[in-house]
């Protein structure tokens, strides 16, 4: 499959490493003598920019968090005067203040060609037309998949998220052939679809490019199977550059590919902050090496993931990072154990007769922790009898609990009980602090 950039994303490492290493000087040079709080992290810790001589050096700069971007909230961290600030993003901030990002007209440009590299990774040419039901507006996605389908020389038909309705009579009309959009809107697109007679086997869409919160490979396969399509992971975040930072190719899905000559990954024990050996476990953290307006240093996501180096069948000699779990936030502990979301998601699935729409609930009842598991079931069970409904409860529950050995209990509920996204879903309800 052709490769949008070919000469970077295929590049041997040495020379790769070479970009970086030289682009990472530069960058630290910069933040140093334009944003305070870099001057101010880096003296604290005895670095200087000098100090840079090695790509492994790296390790010896202090990490960047969420709580510094809040501090500086909300331009205290921009590397440039506003009077270059072209674009302006915010990341949902579904705690606290949200973090604002900027981008100078070189950052646009150069987030367009890697949302043109990513959409080229999962199979998109100039000839297809993208269905980009990400959500436009302060969130990344929508506007970054736009500007990389512009880049490429697709069409874009820029549908956002809701008015699920109408995106079918689009997919039918206007016969798009990409799908873009968080995997649980896309679920429910197809659940409206199937409401209203559209069989996507009908339609005529090739490849999905899902992402912005974590999904399982279970959900996948179910994805694949109803949208008649191949389906690839896209991951970013408002802070490093949006969506294209990584993306799986359409050739193995599997792992997604780190741009690496515009981002450095590492991979870090959350509790340490030591780094990890590739395919060790931990947190990742990113270094942007490009940007102009906001470029961060060692930037701590708290998401989870691990590094894959071996070579990749597509040819690309970027580096690829395992699907995120999930982040250290959204993590559970009940009764001392710890759960992703995504694991309990991977269990549901497997239970062919509900519906892979869920929600977790967690309480405190005598000072434990207690997890509810909501889950839909199809129309035809639901009119089945309490017992046997009773029945699959304690049949899920067993298999959560043999599974991931955390207890839970297993509410079945009828369809649509659960409310729908239009882009990231609430997945865990936490009532231990109401
Ligand atoms: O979600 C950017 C994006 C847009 C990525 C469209 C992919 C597609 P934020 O709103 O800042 O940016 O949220 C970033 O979402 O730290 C992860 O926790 C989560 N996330 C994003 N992509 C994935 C993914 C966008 N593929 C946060 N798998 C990140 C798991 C993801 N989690």
């Amino acid at each position: 499959m052709p490769i949008f950039d070919i000469d970077f994303e295929t590049m041997p490492r040495e020379g790769l490493e070479a970009i970086q290493l030289r682009r990472l000087q530069t960058t630290i040079d910069r933040v140093y003598a334009t944003v305070p709080f870099y001057k101010k992290s880096f003296d604290a810790a005895g670095i200087t920019p000098g100090d840079i001589q090695t790509l492994d050096d790296l390790k010896h700069l202090p990490f960047t968090t969420k709580q510094d971007l809040r501090d500086n909230y909300p331009y205290g961290m921009f590397a440039v005067p506003m009077e270059q600030v072209v674009r302006i993003h915010a990341s949902s901030g579904t705690t606290g203040k949200p973090t604002v990002v900027g981008y100078t007209r070189r950052d646009v440009d150069t987030w367009a060609k890697l949302m043109a590299r990513s959409l080229s990774a999962a199979g998109a040419g100039s000839g297809d037309i993208i269905h980009n039901a990400f959500g436009y507006g302060l969130f990344t996605g929508g506007l970054g998949a736009h500007y990389g389908a512009e880049r490429l020389g697709a069409s874009v038909i820029p549908v956002s998220g809701g008015n699920t309705k109408r995106q079918i009579t689009i997919m039918k009309d206007f016969k798009p052939t990409i799908l873009c959009g968080t995997p649980s809107y896309i679920l429910h697109l197809a659940e409206v679809a199937d409401e209203m007679g559209v069989d996507f086997k009908d339609l005529s869409f090739t490849s999905g490019i899902f992402g912005a919160e974590p999904w399982t490979e279970n959900m996948r396969a179910e994805l694949e199977a109803k949208l008649h399509l191949k389906a690839v992971d896209i991951y970013g975040l408002s802070e490093i550059i949006g969506p294209g930072v990584s993306i799986e190719c359409k050739e193995e899905q599997n792992g997604l590919h780190v741009f690496e000559d515009h981002f450095i990954v590492e991979i870090i024990d959350p509790d340490t902050g030591k780094v990890l050996p590739h395919g060790a476990e931990g947190e990742l953290v990113f270094t942007s090496i490009t940007k102009e307006a906001f470029p961060v240093i060692r930037y701590r996501t708290r998401d989870i993931s691990s590094l894959n180096p071996t070579p990749c069948a597509c040819g690309r000699t970027h580096i690829r990072m395992t699907k995120p779990a999930g982040r250290t936030d959204d993590m559970l502990i009940i009764r001392g154990v710890n759960v992703f979301p995504s694991q309990i998601e991977s269990v549901l699935m497997e239970t062919k007769k509900i519906l892979p729409h869920y929600q977790l609930e967690v309480d405190r009842k005598d000072n434990l922790d207690t997890l509810t598991v909501k889950v839909e079931i199809n129309e035809g069970l639901f009119s089945d009898d309490i017992k046997s409904l009773q029945t699959m409860e304690n049949q899920i529950a067993r298999d959560i609990k043999e599974t991931l050995g955390v207890s839970a209990r297993v509410m079945l509920v009828e369809p649509k009980a659960i409310q729908r996204s239009q882009g990231k879903a609430v997945r865990v309800i936490d009532k231990r602090n109401l």
